[in-house]
């Protein structure tokens, strides 16, 4: 037992755990040109990890820069930035203050209104698949690059016949913790309102819902234990010590063409080749297998409250740009209609960033028409760090947008 214990204890210490103590999060407001090149040039000099947009190459005037700067740098940052006169804001103070902050007492066991580690997902996701067989199922759709298990859930009254379907992933960024937690809220409103809620009723009887509680399960895992703020999968690319791929930069759509780095050690890294990452290449075969029976793609993000859709490889307009605008501006009205949070509809190119590799426009370009990301709260004020207390209020709005595309899609069938 004591030796138990002892090796317990060791492989704690030898865990390392990426700390934040005085690190700062800035808001950049950039309204020059001067302003751009300042602040591509110092993401060139240092590293700056960018909180969004997501890197250097995507800023542009008039839109702001959340950078999150490293103790070290900070001296230097601030004397760069002093001699411009761009507008900047702290956003946060101390970034380890916050992430304290956020993940606070978590409870021992799994909970809606807390960040679960990926064990406590995983329990759930095997609870729940067991705790009503007539509505939900669980399939495994292959393994991660470190070996865990990627199980989706099959919510939909039991049928015969193959039924339409839409397919919903949450945490293809593992630091974007909300995503994951939307993912199992919407699992247990699902379960718990059908029979009561007439959409929701509805919906399960003539469609097939599919959630991926969690994509990048071993980035997720890696914020719980290691470092909050990694957003990338784990994987190994030959020739380089950095780790991980952007998932959301390794589709076949457009591929590393635009707002993407062919660099290994960027955070928007695309992949050594086209589903390059296992987890990309899983949910690909899937969507593929499928492709006849299902309708509609959502993938759920953080932060900067939009509801988005193709194209983001490129500026030209998806041919159902008009419908898919539509569904997107009343998804967010009825998100708006509970407590007034605001979000922003348009195609990801135009309303963010321009962005290849993206799973919304591989989905799209095989036929999915009905394909949204959605960026959950906040617009920057915690940003990742979105407090616990605010899972309940996001999940609850969010229902409510992504009820509306659910029964655009139902109305709609193609
Ligand atoms: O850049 C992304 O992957 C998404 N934003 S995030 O801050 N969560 O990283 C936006 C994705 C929009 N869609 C595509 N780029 N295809
Ligand atoms: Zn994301």
């Amino acid at each position: 037992m004591k030796v138990f214990l002892l090796f317990g204890l060791v492989a704690l210490a030898l865990a390392e755990v990426t700390r934040f103590e005085g690190e700062k999060v800035l808001r950049l407001k950039p309204v020059m040109d001067e302003h751009v090149v300042l602040i591509r040039e110092l993401a060139a000099s240092i590293e700056v990890d960018f909180w969004s947009p997501d890197s250097a190459e995507m800023v542009t005037i008039d839109i702001d820069v959340d950078i999150h700067v490293p103790a070290a740098y900070l001296d230097l940052v601030s004397t760069m930035l002093q001699q411009s006169d761009m507008e900047i804001e702290v956003l946060i103070e101390d970034l380890q203050v916050s992430i304290d902050a956020q993940t606070g007492p978590t409870p021992r066991t799994h909970s809606y209104t807390n960040y679960n580690s990926w064990d406590k997902v995983q329990s759930w996701i095997a609870a729940i698949s067991t705790s009503n067989s007539a509505l939900i199922s669980k399939q495994s759709i292959g393994s991660t690059y470190e070996g865990r298990p990627m199980t989706l859930l099959k919510l939909g009254k039991k049928s015969s016949v193959t039924k339409p379907a839409i397919f919903m992933d949450c945490g293809i960024h593992a630091r974007e913790w909300i995503s994951p937690a939307f993912c199992q809220w919407f699992v247990k409103e699902a379960l718990s309102t059908y029979g009561s809620d007439s959409q929701m009723t509805s919906l399960l009887d003539q469609m097939d819902v599919y959630v991926l509680p969690v994509f990048n399960i071993d980035g997720y895992d890696y914020t719980h234990k290691s470092n909050r703020m990694w957003r990338k999968t784990r994987s190994r690319t030959s020739g380089t010590s950095c780790l991980g791929t952007d998932p959301n930069r390794n589709w076949n759509a457009g591929w590393c063409t635009t707002g993407a780095s062919s660099n290994p050690c960027s955070e928007t890294f695309c992949g050594s080749k086209v589903e390059s990452e296992v987890e990309v290449r899983n949910v690909a075969d899937f969507l593929r297998r499928n492709k006849a029976d299902i309708k509609a793609y959502l993938t759920i993000h953080s932060y900067s409250q939009l509801v988005l859709f193709p194209y983001s490889y490129t500026y030209d307009l998806a041919a159902d740009h008009s419908e898919l605008l539509k569904v997107a501006e009343g998804a967010s009205s009825a998100l708006r209609g509970l407590y007034g949070t605001r979000y922003t509809s348009g195609p990801g190119a135009a309303t963010i960033y321009p962005a290849a590799g993206g799973s919304d426009d591989y989905a799209y370009d095989i036929g999915v028409k009905y394909s949204f990301t959605f960026e959950l709260r906040d617009t920057g004020r915690y940003g990742f760090l979105l407090p616990a207390s605010q899972i309940k209020p996001t999940c609850m709005e969010t229902m409510l947008a992504i009820k509306y595309i659910a029964a655009h899609v139902q109305e709609n069938l193609y």
